[in-house]
């Protein structure tokens, strides 16, 4: 190793090498490359030694002799120099014909608590997210934030095209936003405060100080007693409100279009994770748009499936979406018109029926992946809405105050990313698709 360095140091040529990464290998004119990345398989046929070497972008094959590896193991960090050759049978078509090969990053274990190279990997999720850095080294698991880092580019591009502006808002905060019990409580010096469920009033407060139109990505908490397959206690929320709007179908075709757009997005740019997937995305959708009651009747006449008063429960939303797919083919359906108590006391009544509000639900493959609306803008209704849903307003002063000055009709929506990803992927967990996820029971890594 002492030697190896040596040499290194000593190589003028070498110093001069870049770091390139394995997927410029095939644009690359020159032949002698510097690669860097973890040693991902070792395969060895006695005179000749294969070495995969995976770095974030690939996979590449090495070949080297024995000598060359003497101190390499599976998941050193390592840096190679070597020349590109044409083989057709490496994966890629190229391979390295290492000169030189150095540990950056030794190892200490004594067996890797799961093989990271091999896709029948056979240990369960809980495991894999005990160790969670190294299982985010499987290429199929670093696939998945690849796509929900794509996820997060296209909301910010598509919303951005249309005058919405990046804001953040405090997750330390003061009161209930989306109403009930789950909120986790921090002490804050002498007083006690919440962690935010949602940026709810910032989002809507930032429209009335003049932004218009406003998203924002950030975590949500949740203290949910729900430990299932589609519920974090800690959830990233791509929140979206917009100012002058003329109703809630006007936010439905906005979401609408960003899934079209999100869709398009993703097919440029993660063709290979979504090949991982078997996931073929649509290019076109068209989201039907269905009450509440009418999907109720629905669920009744097709399925006898009877649904909980003014809501639609787990079993309900896959009954739905089962039927949205065989009659529209489309993995999507937007529920509408939910009555006034089941939403926060924030959602602008129906024109018609006072009993419903402006509000949506977007369904996507069984599960609710949004919740969105049209508010309330006027000062007086919201007080007296308040007042009925049992709150106190004093304790809405600082959210109150944009109203009393010219607060426009407005509304929006939020999407839980974690969700949106698990079911583009088609996982089965939504922990899959959070990095580090916070269920009722974890709480590390
Ligand atoms: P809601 O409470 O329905 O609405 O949340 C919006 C979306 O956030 C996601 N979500 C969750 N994801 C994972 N785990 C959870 N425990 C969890 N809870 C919610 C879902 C859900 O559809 N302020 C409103 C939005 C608005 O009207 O703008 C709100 O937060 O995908």
């Amino acid at each position: 190793m002492a030697q190896l360095e040596k040499i290194f140091l000593n190589d003028d040529e070498n110093k001069k090498l870049e770091r390139v990464f394995i997927n410029e290998l095939d644009k690359l004119d020159n032949k002698r490359v510097m690669l860097r990345g973890w040693v991902h398989k070792i395969t060895d046929l006695s005179h000749i030694v294969f070495v995969k070497l995976r770095d974030k972008s690939g996979i590449v094959q090495l070949v080297c002799d024995k000598d060359q590896i003497k101190n390499i193991r599976l998941e050193n960090a390592i840096e190679v120099i070597g020349t590109k050759c044409e083989n057709e049978k490496a994966p890629g078509g190229i391979e390295i014909k290492v000169e030189e090969i150095k540990v950056v990053g030794k190892t200490y274990y004594e067996k890797l608590p799961f093989e990271v190279n091999s896709y029948k990997n056979k240990a369960t999720l809980e495991t894999q997210l005990d160790h969670r850095t190294i299982a985010l080294r499987r290429p199929e698991i670093r696939a998945i934030f690849k796509v929900q880092s794509e996820i997060e580019s296209a909301f910010i591009t598509y919303l951005k095209e249309r005058n919405f502006e990046e804001i953040h808002t405090a997750k330390i905060i003061d009161s209930s936003t989306e109403g009930g019990s789950e909120m986790f409580t921090v002490n804050y010096f002498d007083r006690r405060s919440f962690l935010a469920q949602s940026p709810q009033f910032y989002k809507q407060m930032m429209v009335g100080a003049g932004f218009e139109r406003v998203f924002e990505i950030g975590h949500a908490y949740r203290a949910e007693l729900h430990n299932t397959w589609r519920h974090l206690n800690e959830y990233v929320s791509l929140d979206v409100e917009m100012g002058f709007i003329k109703d809630e179908y006007e936010l439905m075709d906005l979401e609408e279009g960003f899934i079209n757009y999100l869709y398009e997005h993703l097919n440029k740019t993660c063709k290979k994770e979504l090949e991982m997937y078997k996931i073929e995305l649509p290019q076109k959708v068209n989201i039907p748009r269905i009450t509440l009651d009418k999907a109720h009747e629905i669920l009744l006449e097709k399925y006898n499936k009877k649904s909980p008063l003014g809501n639609i429960d787990a079993e309900g939303e896959v009954l739905i979406s089962k039927y949205v797919k065989e009659k529209y083919d489309c993995d999507f359906v937007f529920l509408t018109k939910y009555p006034v108590s089941k939403r926060p006391m924030y959602t602008m009544m129906d024109d018609e029926d006072k009993n419903l509000t402006k509000s949506f639900d977007l369904i996507f493959d069984g599960l609710e992946i949004t919740t969105g609306g049209q508010r309330i803008h006027d000062y007086e209704m919201l007080k007296e809405n308040i007042i009925k849903f049992n709150l106190n307003p004093d304790d809405f002063d600082f959210y109150l105050e944009t109203f009393k000055y010219g607060m426009p009709p407005h509304g929006g929506f939020a999407i839980g990313l974690e969700r949106l990803t698990m079911k583009i992927l088609k996982l089965s967990n939504i922990r899959e698709a959070a990095l580090v996820p916070r269920d009722m029971k974890r709480l590390t890594p």
